[in-house]
Formats: structure tokens, C-alpha cells, sequence
């Protein structure tokens, strides 16, 4: 029988096996777009561009080396840091002896964004979110007792990345391992952060010099160093479906190779060391789709460069499972949720992997929840079997065909974002925050109707939640870290460092590679908040319009009770008090993450709300003047880093300050539950963890709104 016949006779067997319902009707649609049939066969396969490819091979479809993990296993890297460097540094010691294969650094907020400790504008964020760094002392803590000409080190740094990097090569020199023998990664990743990360400190056009200057110096002094992360991970996080996470993060890494070549690189030279970072959520097969495609894709974009090294075309990348699908309710289903996309990484081909902790979703990793991320990764390598055969679903009809409907779309959003002159500018028309931040708010919409299914939080839901231990980071680290500054500045010759913080902002405003002017800097202690003030002083600091997308909640929502009932409340409630129900929505401190407020904004302006979207990176202080002079009702914080135990209550203080204490507060956000009593008794009228629908907050909000 031939392929047509064959396929023909399944057909009517699956038409009889339906009893009556249609075929068409077991086809559905991805947030991407994509028909997924409920069968592919050989004809799927006709055409397919990289028929019978290899692995190590153009174009790298099936992974970037010839032996994969049967060579080599993929590095188990674990994303870690909090409260002080020797805390972090303890930690990470006790990982690796647990079988970690590489370091990743996560810094504190304040050190993100170039402030140091004792900054006034930081007082929720020190070593919150995150390790804080305020110079190589604390570089050097860090890495104690760890040879870095042995272990690759991540650094997740953007912002601040110049004092970063240059205090880790100083700290490395200080343990006398040379340049060319430091390997790792920087995220050096600016763009993303314009569209959603946030931790950005100066305008566009110097962050690009900078992420230039860094790709310069490391590929002549830095050779096995990866100079750049190229991360969708985040744009995935912000809601981002597979198609515009590819396309985004491929676009973002065109403009990275364009700015090196404009800089008067070899193509060869940096593209090498050019290295990618996914964010893998719950679609199985369409993650691992998305990694294959991005392959493909990459190889495709740099031919147009003619590089002679096949390792420029090569698209290697660390990935890490969604912090966003975890869930608050039920919270060991996590794991569940991280090994299947922990297996969706892997039967990718990802090169590095970090697996979240199941209580990512209420706070900081626990010694236990970290150790079971960890070993999720170790069981998949070295119990499952699954490094043995090199891309197992190579030839697979549907994930082959998956990987071409993929490939299909993101040159579609490629060619976009082409039309409107790169990827740079494309983020300044703000074209892909807006395309991400609607697929965020429709995302939402589906799970509020039940149409998404999320276990736990809008079906087999659990009735008594039994209350999670999480780590707490305390109060008094901002004031050692305060102190090591005091010693710090004591110690060090002010005139050298004058000299050199004076160099660094000649370099900022005329000519010269600025990670080569800021290593000196480093070395004679200058602090990570004085080096990024150096530049601020030329490239000024970069404050983003916050925009806020309309209708597309209710859009999704279409015709529905709940909508209606809302609108109706909140129309009774401008009948009663002359006006509509007015909320500030803002967010405190360094915290960039605005996913969640963002669809606050848009859906309760679809509710009838007023809605005022503060600015982003507001101090308590900030954030009371402006819920006065907007006269609104209430403020609704949104806190995803931690630091509301600090800048809540003194929100309220500034609020009682200036007689507005009728305006009501609420908190949104990762709040460990054992926080809640504590808002409550500084005034704090309802608490909404992760997993609240947005229509309830809102109903509930307004409960206390009338009461009033
Ligand atoms: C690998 N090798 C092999 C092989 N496989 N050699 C022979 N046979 C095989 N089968 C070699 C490689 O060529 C390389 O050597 C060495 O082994 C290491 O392998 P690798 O594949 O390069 O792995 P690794 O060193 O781990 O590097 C992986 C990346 C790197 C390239 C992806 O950039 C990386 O580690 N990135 C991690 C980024 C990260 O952790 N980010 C966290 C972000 P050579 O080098 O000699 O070739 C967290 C974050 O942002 C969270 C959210 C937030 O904060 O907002």
C-alpha cells in the first residue's frame, strides 16, 4: 500500500472510532498559532529543508556537537545567590559537592542597577533576590576556595555589568588565574532588558557600546569566555509563546553581531563565543521544537555574514525551565512540572540547564527544594537513560514538522522586525513588548475562563493547603553590607581611585574600550555604584514610558458573567462616590519584573476601573505622593523580589505622613503565606499570591472599596 492509501484507510478507521464526531475536531490551535493534527506521517516530512542532517553539522538542527550528551552531558548549572558572598559562596561549595557541574551567579537587584548598598533608593533590595556585590571584596568572597581557571562561572548581570565583570577578572587575577584562562558567561544582554527585564541602568545607544566593548576585549583576552547570553528566557517569562521568544531573542542576537562587525570585529573573531539562553515551559513538544528551530534559524542568519569558523554559525544555549508555571497551590506538583521541562531541554539539545526549586513560587529557594531541583537533573543524566542516543526525536514526523511551522513563523516576525530596521528599533517602536504583552494578557484570560488548564489553581483544586517552610534573607544584611563599604572606602588610596573613576568617565564620553578602563578601577577598590555613576554622569540613567495595552483581557474574556458583573460594580460604585474606583497600580524598589502588573493595568481598566501605572523602580516615598496627587482609592503593590516586608510598610508610613491614610493598600506578588498576618497588621487590606484570578482580586478589592 502506498503512503496515500495508508494514510487514507487510517483516516476512515479514526472517523469510525469517533462515532460520529468530526476528524477536524481533534485539531487544535497553540497560542503560536499552530494546527497541532492528532496524527503526522511521512507526507508531514516532504520538502523538509534539513532532511537527513547530522549533529555537529550545518545546519545544527540536531544539536551543536557530533556526540551530544553520549560525549558529553549537558552542564547542570544551577542559578543561585542570595544575602551576602560568603553565604552564597558556602552555598555554592556544598552544591557542587552534591554534584552541580557549574556556577550561576544571581546578584541582588541593587547590584543590577549600579547601586551600592547603602544607596538610599535601595533599602528593600539588598541580597534579597539575589547575591550583593558592591566590590571585588565581596567578588572574592564569592569565589573562595574555587578555582576559577577550573570552574565555568554564569554571571547574570546587564546593567551593571561592566564593574561585574571586571571585579570577577580582578578577583581571578587576585587568585593569580590569567584572562585566557577564565571560561563561563556573561549575559551582557541588554536589549531584552528594554523589552522586559528591566535591570537596565544607562539609554540604548552607550548599553550597545558597551555590550561592543565587552565582545572586544574578551575576544582578544578572553578566548574561551562567552561574551554575551542571549536570553528569551525572559521574554518567555513576560508571556511569550515559543514563535516570539525565538524570533525576539534570534533578532536580538543579529543586532549583537551587527554592533561587534560595526565595532571593526572579525565575524570569527566573537562569533564563536556568542552563546543563547531559552526559557522552557509546558508545551513538551513545542519547546523542544523551539530549540531545533532556533538552531536552524541561527545558522541561516549568520551565513549571510560568511563566516569561515563553523562555530559562528553554531547556536549553543543554556536553558531554564519556566519560574512562571509554577504554582503557589499544591506546590510538590511542581516537580512534576520541572521534570517534564527538564525533558523537554534535554531532547532539545541544550548545552547547560538549570531546573527551578517547586517553592520558587512563593520565595527563595529552601537547602531541601533546592536539592530536588538539583537532583531532577541528576536522575534525567545518570538514571533515565536518555544521554545514550543523540536527538532521539531526530526524524520524529511530528517534531520534525513542529520544528518547520516554527521555523516558518519566526521568519515571518524576523522579516517584522527587518521592516522596521533591526531589532533596536523595533524595540523602540515598541512592537514586541506590545506583541508579548498581549499574548501575556490573552494567556491570562484563558486561564481565568478554565480553558487552560493549571492543576491546582483552576481545577483539582486542594482544600487545605499545608503551609510551606521558605528561606527568609534578614533585615540586617544591608547593614554589613553597609559596613564592608565603610571599611572598604577606609582602606583604599581615594586619590587612585579618583584617578581612575575620572578615566572611566573620559573613556564614557570620547574613545576607548570601557571594560579595559574600568579593570583599574576595580583593582584599586572602586565600588560597583562609583564605577556605574562614573558612566551615569556622561550617558545619563535610562527612565522607560510605561505603556499599558487595552481591551485584550476582555477581548479573551468575550461575553462573560463575570466581566458583566464587574463592570456593573464598578459603575454602581462611580454612581455612589462621583467618580470611578481610581487605583494606583506601582512597583517598589529595584524589582523589575512588571509581567503581573501589567495585566492588572489592562484588565482592570477593562473591569472600569481608573487605573494610574506608576513608573517603574518607585521608592515608598515616590510611590505615596503620587497615590496623593492622583487622589486615588487605593494602591496595589506588586512585589516579586522580596523586598515588601521592608518597603510596604513604610509606603503606609508615608501615606499616615501626609494625612492620605484612607487610601487602602493592597499587595500582590510572591509573598510567602507566613508574610500575609504581617502585611495585615501594618494595614495591609488583602493580600493576592500567584494564582489569583485577576477578576477575583478585582471583586475583592472592591468589596473593601464599598465597605469604605
Ligand atoms: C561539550 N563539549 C564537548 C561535548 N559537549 N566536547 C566533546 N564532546 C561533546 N559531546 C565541550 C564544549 O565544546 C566546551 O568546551 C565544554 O565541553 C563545555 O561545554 P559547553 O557545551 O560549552 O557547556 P558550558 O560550558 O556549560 O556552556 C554552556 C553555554 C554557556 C555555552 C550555554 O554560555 C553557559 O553556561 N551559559 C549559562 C548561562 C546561565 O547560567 N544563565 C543564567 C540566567 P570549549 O568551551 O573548549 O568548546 C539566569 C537568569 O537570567 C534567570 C532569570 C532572571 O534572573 O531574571
Amino acid at each position: 500500500m502506498d503512503s496515500g492509501k495508508r494514510l487514507e484507510a487510517w483516516r476512515k478507521l479514526a472517523e469510525k472510532e469517533l462515532r460520529g464526531r468530526s476528524l477536524e475536531e481533534l485539531t487544535r490551535t497553540t497560542p503560536e498559532g499552530i494546527s497541532i493534527k492528532p496524527l503526522y506521517s511521512e507526507e508531514d516530512l516532504e520538502g523538509l529543508e534539513w532532511a537527513g542532517a547530522m549533529p555537529g553539522l550545518p545546519p545544527y538542527v540536531r544539536g551543536p556537537k557530533a556526540t551530544m550528551y553520549a560525549g558529553r552531558p549537558w552542564t547542570i548549572r544551577q542559578y543561585a545567590g542570595f544575602s551576602t558572598a560568603k553565604e552564597s559562596n558556602a552555598f555554592y561549595r556544598r552544591n557542587l559537592a552534591a554534584g552541580q557541574k557549574g556556577l550561576s551567579v544571581a546578584f541582588d537587584l541593587a547590584t543590577h542597577r549600579g547601586y551600592d548598598s547603602d544607596h538610599p533608593r535601595v533599602s528593600g533590595d539588598v541580597g534579597k533576590a539575589g547575591v550583593a556585590v558592591d566590590s571585588v571584596e565581596d567578588m572574592k568572597v564569592l569565589f573562595d576556595g574555587i578555582p576559577l581557571d577550573a570552574m565555568s562561572v554564569s554571571m547574570t548581570m546587564n546593567g551593571a555589568v561592566l564593574p561585574v565583570l571586571a571585579g570577577y577578572i580582578v578577583a581571578a587575577e587576585e587568585q593569580g588565574v590569567p584572562h585566557d584562562k577564565l571560561t563561563g558567561t556573561i549575559q551582557n544582554d541588554i536589549l531584552k532588558e528594554y523589552l522586559t527585564r528591566n535591570t537596565y541602568i544607562y539609554p540604548p545607544a552607550p548599553s550597545m557600546r558597551i555590550v561592543s566593548d565587552i565582545i572586544g576585549f574578551c575576544s582578544g583576552e578572553m578566548p574561551r569566555y562567552n561574551t554575551v547570553s542571549i536570553s528569551g528566557y525572559h521574554m518567555m517569562e513576560a508571556g511569550a509563546d515559543s514563535v516570539l521568544q525565538c524570533a525576539f531573542t534570534l533578532a536580538d542576537g543579529l543586532e549583537y553581531v551587527k554592533a561587534a562587525l560595526d565595532a571593526g570585529l572579525d565575524v570569527d573573531a566573537f562569533a564563536p563565543r556568542l552563546s543563547f539562553f531559552f526559557g522552557i515551559g509546558m508545551n513538551f513538544f513545542m519547546e523542544i521544537a523551539m530549540l531545533r528551530a532556533a538552531r536552524f534559524l541561527w545558522a541561516e542568519i549568520m551565513a549571510r555574514f560568511n563566516p569561515k569558523d563553523p562555530r559562528s554559525s553554531m547556536l549553543r544555549t543554556h536553558c531554564q525551565t519556566s519560574g512562571w508555571s509554577l504554582t503557589r497551590q499544591d506546590p510538590y506538583t511542581n516537580i512534576i512540572r520541572t521534570t517534564l521541562e527538564c525533558m523537554s531541554a534535554v531532547l532539545g539539545g541544550t548545552q547547560s540547564l538549570h531546573t527551578n526549586a517547586f517553592d520558587e513560587a512563593v520565595g527563595l529557594p529552601t537547602e531541601l527544594s533546592a536539592r530536588v531541583a538539583r537532583n531532577t537533573q541528576i536522575v534525567v543524566q545518570e538514571e533515565s537513560g536518555v544521554c545514550g542516543v543523540v536527538d532521539p526525536l531526530g526524524g520524529s514526523y511530528y517534531v520534525e514538522s513542529l520544528t518547520r511551522e516554527i521555523v516558518e513563523k519566526v521568519r515571518g516576525v524576523l522579516a517584522e522586525v527587518e521592516a522596521l530596521g533591526g531589532m533596536a528599533r523595533a524595540i523602540e517602536s515598541g512592537m514586541p513588548k506590545m506583541r508579548i504583552e498581549e499574548a501575556s494578557a490573552r494567556r491570562q484570560a484563558r486561564i481565568d475562563q478554565g480553558l487552560d488548564v493549571i492543576v491546582g489553581v483552576n481545577r483539582y483544586q486542594v482544600e487545605e493547603e499545608e503551609e510551606m517552610e521558605v528561606l527568609d534573607v534578614p533585615a540586617a544584611i544591608r547593614e554589613e553590607q553597609v559596613r564592608g563599604l565603610l571599611e572598604l572606602r577606609e582602606k583604599r588610596d581615594p586619590a587612585e581611585v579618583d584617578r581612575c573613576l575620572a578615566a572611566i568617565t573620559r573613556c564614557a564620553e570620547g574613545e576607548g574600550n570601557l571594560l579595559e578602563a574600568v579593570i583599574p578601577a576595580m583593582r584599586a577598590r572602586a565600588t560597583v555604584g562609583e564605577v556605574s555613576e562614573a558612566m551615569e554622569k556622561i550617558f545619563g540613567r535610562f527612565t522607560a514610558t510605561t505603556r499599558c495595552i487595552s481591551g485584550v483581557y476582555a477581548g479573551e474574556m468575550g461575553d462573560n458573567g463575570t466581566m458583566a458583573t464587574l463592570r456593573d460594580r464598578t459603575d454602581a460604585f462611580a454612581e455612589r462616590n462621583g467618580r470611578r474606583p481610581r487605583i494606583l497600580l506601582t512597583k517598589m524598589g529595584q524589582d523589575g519584573h512588571d509581567r503581573g502588573i501589567k495585566i492588572i493595568a489592562t484588565a482592570y481598566a477593562d473591569f472600569g476601573f481608573d487605573v494610574d501605572l506608576s513608573p517603574m523602580f518607585q521608592t515608598p516615598e515616590e510611590a505615596a505622593k503620587m497615590a496623593v496627587e492622583n487622589d486615588v482609592h487605593a494602591i496595589g503593590v506588586s512585589s516579586l523580589a522580596a523586598g515588601h516586608n521592608i518597603l510596604v510598610p513604610e509606603l503606609i508610613r508615608h501615606l499616615a505622613d501626609q494625612d492620605a491614610d484612607d487610601i487602602v493598600v493592597f499587595v500582590g506578588g510572591i509573598i510567602p503565606p507566613s508574610d500575609y498576618d504581617l502585611l495585615s497588621k501594618m494595614g495591609v487590606k488583602d493580600v493576592f499570591g500567584p494564582g489569583t484570578r485577576v477578576t477575583e482580586s478585582a471583586n475583592r478589592i472592591l468589596n473593601v472599596l464599598m465597605e469604605g
